[in-house]
């Protein structure tokens, strides 16, 4: 089945009717949709699957072992995300293994398609982190231990999902497996439209981490309460909202975030007791990310003291700027005849997986420029070509 089928096969799945958009979410209902999906598309085209202690997804073109040439991307999105962020990567390995059958060709190496759990971090708030328990870059007591909105740990819904959390953790010997990554994905700026080609591949991604601010006061009657006798966390965070902007505007090529913003309790005539939010700050640069998260901090603080509530800033994540093998990214180049290289603000599990093996990105044109909300478009003439393109260079790799 081509690419476009494919994703047109999966287009209903887990659309959020109040966002708009689609909300997938590791070991949700839509997830499972997904993932019961690509398992069968995986064993329609006789490939062998199995699922890894840590809920990441592989499926093999010969029997699995050393040296393999993988790809893969997620199936899961941000609330409210486009079709094709992660699913693009995924429908298009599907797709491309097909082209190469279908072309008689045999793998010298063995073949496989790898889909990460939870690369958004949309519902336990750590991104990529499939990738990161796979590689051991997160401890597998914190991760059990991260709790989705409603309080559900990420144990109690693996185990609900039919997963053991207990096995959750670096697994060597499947990351031993892989000889080289490539992630296609959709690109999620505006590269391809300004460099007006269908297809790039990545250079780098810049680093970025994630930060809870949990800010404490007093909850209160919105009414009856004078202003002098307040203390509204609202205030030190709205400070932050600003402040993220201000601090990255300041630095070249910063982008500092504030996407989610939580009140405690939350009602039109309460003053909040609680506020907490997340704070996405991302600048390349060594220790740049840092300076930029305490230049917000500290304004954070601030205003705390100056309305008498309390501050905990909580790192969630970080990565490291990331450079990709730049043999692999040539060798890719080569084959596809010259294709213009992207530098990316957007992290992936290519770029996690990329501390360990050598890895690399394909990017197919987006035309609107926009991803993680429901603009996120890619043509379907781009999208053939990106599936042909990971043909190509998977043939290159493997033959
Ligand atoms: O947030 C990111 O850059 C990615 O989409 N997880
Ligand atoms: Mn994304
Ligand atoms: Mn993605």
């Amino acid at each position: 089945m081509g690419v476009n089928q494919l994703m047109n096969e999966i287009a209903g799945v887990g659309r959020d009717s109040r966002r708009g958009g689609y909300s997938r979410h590791v070991y949700d209902y839509a997830d499972f949709e997904m993932r019961d999906w690509f398992i069968d598309q995986a064993l329609h085209s006789g490939l062998d699957v199995n699922t890894d202690r840590n809920g990441n997804i592989w499926a093999w073109w010969g029997s699995p072992g050393a040296d393999a040439v993988v790809t893969g991307s997620h199936l899961d999105s941000v609330p409210g995300g486009g079709a094709y962020d992660g699913p693009l990567g995924v429908a298009s390995g599907l797709a491309a293994l097909e082209i190469l059958r279908d072309k008689g060709f045999t793998p010298a190496k063995p073949l496989a398609l790898l889909v990460f759990a939870e690369e958004e971090g949309g519902r336990f708030g750590v991104p990529c982190l499939g990738s990161r328990l796979l590689t051991g870059a997160i401890d597998p007591d914190r991760a059990r231990a991260l709790r989705d909105a409603e309080g559900i740990t990420l144990a109690e819904a693996a185990v609900k999902a039919g997963h053991d959390p207990k096995r959750f953790g670096a697994d060597p010997e499947s990351l031993a497996q892989i000889g080289c990554f490539v992630e296609l994905h959709v690109e999620q700026g505006r590269g391809l439209i300004d460099l007006d080609s269908p297809i790039a591949t990545g250079s780098s991604i810049i680093a970025h981490g994630r930060y809870r601010f949990s800010f404490s006061g007093q909850g209160n009657h919105a009414g009856a309460t004078r202003l002098t006798d307040r203390h509204d966390p609202m205030l030190p965070a709205a400070t932050v909202v600003a402040a993220a902007r201000r601090a990255a505007a300041a630095m070249t090529d910063a982008r500092a975030t504030v996407g989610r913003l939580v009140p405690t309790p939350g009602g039109t005539n309460v003053i909040a007791s609680t506020v907490d939010l997340w704070l996405d700050a991302r600048v390349a640069g060594d220790g740049r990310t840092a300076a930029l998260v305490e230049d917000i901090t500290a304004a954070a603080h601030e205003a705390a003291a100056a309305e008498g509530c309390t501050l905990t800033v909580t790192e969630e994540s970080y990565s490291d700027d990331v450079v990709f093998d730049e043999t692999l990214r040539k060798r890719m180049d080569d084959v596809l005849g010259g294709v213009p290289a992207l530098p990316t603000g957007a992290g992936h599990d290519a770029g996690i997986l990329a501390g360990h093996v050598p890895s690399g990105m394909l990017y197919v044109r987006n035309p609107t420029g926009i991803s993680h909300a429901p603009e996120e478009f890619a043509e379907p003439a781009d999208v053939e070509s990106g599936a042909q393109s990971l043909a190509r260079v998977l043939a290159e790799l493997s033959g």
